[in-house]
């Protein structure tokens, strides 16, 4: 690398826990460390999210961008390309394996789709040349069809065919960059797949466009023969009132009434759960359960804020929790962490970048380290299991084995008396499991 982007920074070490501040190394991710019989780096497929990363200027709705970074006063593709070695030097201090980008996080948008396309291509061909030197691998790649003007009412939900037709030759790009960079995943976040009301939209049909678009997605890929996973990324609100991919349930659900849960599976975020009403777990084990849990976008929100604020994760519990679910499905996949977080608007130095991924990868990292020992000693498995013992034998067995019907339980329960119902029942132990929960993730990260 010709040039220093980041001269206050070396590469990140691994330190271990010996001292208890923070600084530029890691305290618990060690890329080689081998945990539950395979390396971190392959458990956590950690992502570096371009858009957030070398993007973001920090800026909110009520004042300009804060933030302090090495390609400051550049434009147009003299600033994409400063990016582009910024990033490279970026990824390899940090030591991560993987990055994400939107198709208009790197390039400027030019006149026509021609001119945009040529911008991704000059930009796409450096992505090309730093991987082969450097082995990084892209987790997935996706569009950006909510920031232009053009797609004020959706890209593939727009009530305006011509901006439908934007949006698939978009993607039909995107598709192709996808298989030139080797992305293992490709992305649809809804964007402005949505509605602000009902009273001037016809939701049935904009979801049947949304599903043919997907399905002619899925067509193309094939066609071109570009073998990444299609992964859909739900989020309930904002920017439209109303996400056509409000959850993981609902997309499942939409995937099943258009056939799309063969090709597509879903790219669950942390903060989107939350704006949904759900806890991060809740997401990625719905999606576990139909087989369908893709990637994972890693952020946090705050109880007190009802919006994406896309905060590096730094709590250990919801990552345990979230990382429990990633070893019980016994690893992602082609999927990986990405970190779709940036920096607080007062954490604006460039050294801010390292500090945000640090927290983040030491949170997974430790999370993972726990969950690994919850699934080895069954803490939950176990408890669960005997939850729902009654349906190992006797009636219950008999119950799901399709045996039964409303009179033959009618028969078998009608004389029971309140007391042997009771008996029936057990308690759910919440304390002490959430009790037993928190000595695990004291005892393991000491
Ligand atoms: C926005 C989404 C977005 C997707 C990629 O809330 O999280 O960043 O991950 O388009
Ligand atoms: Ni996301
Ligand atoms: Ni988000």
């Amino acid at each position: 690398m010709a040039k220093t982007y980041f001269p206050n920074v070396d590469k990140i070490p691994f330190v271990g826990t010996s001292s208890l501040k923070s600084g530029l190394n890691y305290h618990y991710y060690n890329a080689d460390e081998v945990i539950g019989g395979k390396k971190m780096r392959d458990w956590l497929r950690f992502s570096v999210a371009y858009w957030h990363t070398f993007g973001q200027q920090l800026n909110d709705i009520f004042g300009d961008g804060t933030a302090i970074r090495p390609w400051n006063g550049l434009t147009g593709m003299d600033l994409a390309k400063a990016r582009v070695e910024a990033a490279f030097e970026f990824y390899d201090k940090m030591g991560v394996d993987f990055f994400c980008f939107h198709d208009r996080d790197i390039a400027p948008e030019g006149d026509t789709l021609r001119e945009t396309n040529k911008n991704i291509e000059t930009i796409t061909d450096m992505f090309v040349d730093y991987q082969k030197q450097t082995g990084m691998k892209v987790l997935w790649n996706t569009a950006n069809m909510f920031t232009n003007p053009r797609f004020v009412s959706g890209a593939a939900s727009s009530p305006f065919a011509d901006i439908f037709a934007f949006a698939a030759a978009q993607v039909k790009e995107g598709l192709d960059t996808a298989k030139k960079v080797g992305a293992e995943n490709y992305v649809f976040w809804g964007g402005r797949e949505g509605y602000e009301t009902l009273l001037n939209t016809d939701m049935l049909r904009e979801q049947e466009h949304l599903a043919k678009f997907f399905h002619m997605a899925a067509d193309y890929a094939k066609e071109i023969g570009y073998t990444g996973q299609l992964l859909l990324e739900p989020k309930p609100k904002e920017p439209m009132m109303h996400q056509y991919d409000f959850d993981a349930a609902t997309t499942i659900a939409f995937m099943k009434t258009y056939g799309l849960d063969g090709t597509y599976k879903l790219n669950l975020e942390g903060n989107h759960a939350n704006l949904a009403g759900h806890t991060y777990q809740h997401e990625i084990r719905t999606a576990r359960e139909a087989g369908l849990l893709g990637s994972l976008d890693a952020n946090q929100g705050d109880k007190l804020i009802g919006w994406d604020i896309d905060e590096f994760p730094s709590d250990l519990y919801e990552a345990t929790l979230a990382m429990y679910e990633v070893v019980e499905n016994g690893g992602l996949g082609k999927g990986g962490l990405n970190f779709d977080a940036k920096p607080r608007r007062s954490s604006f130095t460039p050294e801010d970048m390292f500090y945000g991924h640090i927290v983040g990868m030491d949170t997974f990292a430790a999370g993972l380290k726990v969950a690994t020992r919850l699934h080895d000693d069954r803490v939950f498995d176990d408890f669960i299991k005997d939850r729902y013992a009654s349906y190992d034998e006797g009636i219950g067995a008999s119950i799901e084995a399709g045996k039964e019907d409303f009179k033959s339980l009618n028969d078998y329960i009608i004389d029971k008396p309140q007391s042997a119902l009771l008996a029936a029942t057990k308690s759910g132990r919440l304390e002490e499991l959430k009790d037993t929960l928190n000595h695990y993730i004291i005892d393991t990260l000491k």
